[in-house]
């Protein structure tokens, strides 16, 4: 029996880089969860009889949004839904589930890098059949019901057992309860060469960040790959990260840091995030940043069996450092620049196009799935070390020696007041006109824009992705305002230049001047009220 629950608009129900994201006692008023899942399920066709997957990295409210979720989707019309053990899938097992399921759909419940627990977040996010994230035209579709529902609906069902393996009835559909794991470890052994990183005999630290990896990280790092026991840490996953900030980079991952800093370090260190998607990657004493690890990889992936016949492409994000694309241009193949967010792959990715992408903020992934992979690029690199008996240092400085090497950080001001951030950013795009041909120091603006996206498979396009200001000698700085955040505004800004033969020097010292011009440009000190960044990456 289905029932119609009569309910009213929330007028902050639109999905950002990432799905929708807000503090949980957000979603916990009456009908909020409920409202933006009905949204979803009005704006997609194709329901009835149709799978969709669900699962989340566990955190706070994670539990119960699978609950009210089911409901609603057997009054919705799907036939099965396909739920991870313990309500737990992270986001790249969930978008290889909906593919290989055959899925309509799936809800991947999560803030990802956010806090969780009671006063922190939750998120809620839509993936389509190819297993990617809904791309802008159906999160504009959701967006716009969510201003004009007026029901929503369920069935009449108990909660059913989420740690129950198997199949239960709810409704008409039939909820199937899946280990979260086995599918993914399956793929990643078809991709990588075990046996090689087995017989590599390396050492390797793991921080699971107490979030969505853990259980993956220990069945395939301890169990398949017989990394000692104790290689995963912080590997079961709670529904508050144990009080932790679940983004793996230098400073909310700093232990690992230190551990792959100090003399008696494994070989190799890593974590990833609360849904299992980014990847920190430090070898001992050296952190590689996202963007190199990126063009690393590209550049060596031919040595896993997965990628032996080659890339077709390479796409990165605008922000992330151009390191990727001397790699596809030594290649002969393609280089594609896209906005920010997993969602501007998917296209590129299903039409063959790209094989390997990333982001400056710690994802990686190629065409297995259609998510960033925070495992798979840890099994790429070790498959890469094992192929090459390398270090992870030698592998940088090696890559650094032919390429050169794109100097990069991003600086983070959190927290800022929504008002003066957007004055910010419009005080900065009144300014674009006008830039080319000032000086900032040795530093002379030779372009300026506000980066727009034309899709190269549909023709798509996305406006106001970020500014970008372009010096003379292939520096440059971005600036955008983040897509995930969950109060007030953070600012971004990316910082890089690149050297062809000085690779070993210090990159904050070899950003200097280019931080300084970015204050110059945008007026952060004075539009902020900050004099330094909140956190560095
Ligand atoms: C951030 C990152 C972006 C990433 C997004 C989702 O977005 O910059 O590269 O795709 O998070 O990652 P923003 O709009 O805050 O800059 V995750 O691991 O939070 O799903
Ligand atoms: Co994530």
């Amino acid at each position: 029996m289905i029932r119609e629950h009569p309910t009213t608009p929330f007028t902050d129900q639109k999905p950002g880089t990432s799905g929708l994201r807000k503090k949980v006692r957000v979603f916990q008023q009456p009908n909020y969860a409920e409202n933006f899942v009905q949204s979803v399920f009005d704006a997609i066709d194709g329901k009835d009889g149709a799978t969709l997957v669900i699962g989340g990295d566990g955190r706070f409210l994670n539990r119960e949004v699978i609950q009210v979720a089911i409901r609603m989707a057997a009054a919705a019309g799907f036939g099965r839904v396909i739920v991870g053990q313990g309500g737990i899938l992270s986001t790249p097992a969930a978008s290889n589930l909906i593919r290989i399921r055959g899925a309509l759909g799936g809800l991947v419940l999560s803030a990802s890098h956010n806090p969780g627990g009671p006063d922190e977040d939750f998120g809620i996010k839509y993936n389509i059949a190819n297993g990617g994230p809904a791309p802008e035209k159906v999160t504009e579709a959701i967006h716009a019901r969510t201003t004009t529902i007026t029901v929503w609906r369920d069935v009449e069902a108990d909660d059913i057992d989420l740690d129950r393996l198997g199949e239960v009835q709810v409704g008409d559909m039939v909820v199937e309860i899946v280990d979260p794991v086995a599918d993914y470890a399956v793929l990643m052994e078809k991709l990588f060469d075990f046996d090689a990183i087995r017989a590599a005999k390396l050492t390797m630290a793991f921080d699971a960040m107490s979030a969505v990896t853990g259980p993956y990280a220990t069945e395939i790092l301890e169990n398949r790959l017989g990394f000692a026991r104790g290689t995963v840490r912080n590997g079961t996953p709670l529904p508050d990260f144990g009080g932790h900030h679940p983004d793996p980079n230098l400073v909310h991952a700093h232990e690992l840091y230190e551990t792959m800093m100090a003399p008696d370090a494994p070989d190799f260190g890593a974590a990833s995030d609360g849904d299992g998607d980014r990847n920190l990657i430090i070898g001992r004493g050296r952190f590689v940043t996202p963007s190199d690890s990126l063009a690393m990889l590209a550049a060596n992936a031919h040595l896993a069996p997965g990628y032996a016949q080659g890339l077709k492409g390479i796409a990165r994000s605008m922000p992330t450092s151009a390191a990727a694309d001397r790699v596809a241009a030594k290649l002969g193949i393609p280089a594609y620049e896209t906005p920010t967010g997993w969602k501007f792959f998917g296209n590129l990715l299903d039409a063959g196009m790209a094989t390997i992408c990333g982001e400056e903020s710690a994802g990686t992934g190629s065409d297995h799935v259609r998510e960033k992979d925070g495992l798979w690029a840890v099994l790429l690199w070790l498959n890469i070390l094992a192929a090459t008996g390398k270090s992870v240092d030698q592998i940088a400085r090696d890559h650094w020696a032919t390429y050169g090497r794109n100097y990069y950080a991003r600086h983070d001001y959190e927290g800022v007041e929504s008002d003066r951030a957007d004055a910010l950013m419009a005080e900065l795009r009144g300014r674009l006109a006008t830039l080319p041909g000032e000086r900032f120091g040795d530093l002379t603006v030779e372009a300026a824009d506000d980066f727009a996206y034309e899709d190269p498979t549909d023709g798509s396009v996305s406006r106001n992705q970020g500014v970008r200001v372009l010096f003379a000698g292939g520096s440059r700085v971005v600036f955008r305002l983040s897509g995930t955040g969950t109060s007030g505004a953070t600012l971004r800004v990316y910082l890089e230049r690149f050297d062809a033969e000085r690779i070993d020097e210090d990159t904050t010292e070899m950003l200097a001047d280019i931080a300084a011009a970015a204050d110059a440009i945008a007026g952060i000190v004075r539009h902020t009220g900050r004099d330094q960044p909140d956190v560095v990456t």
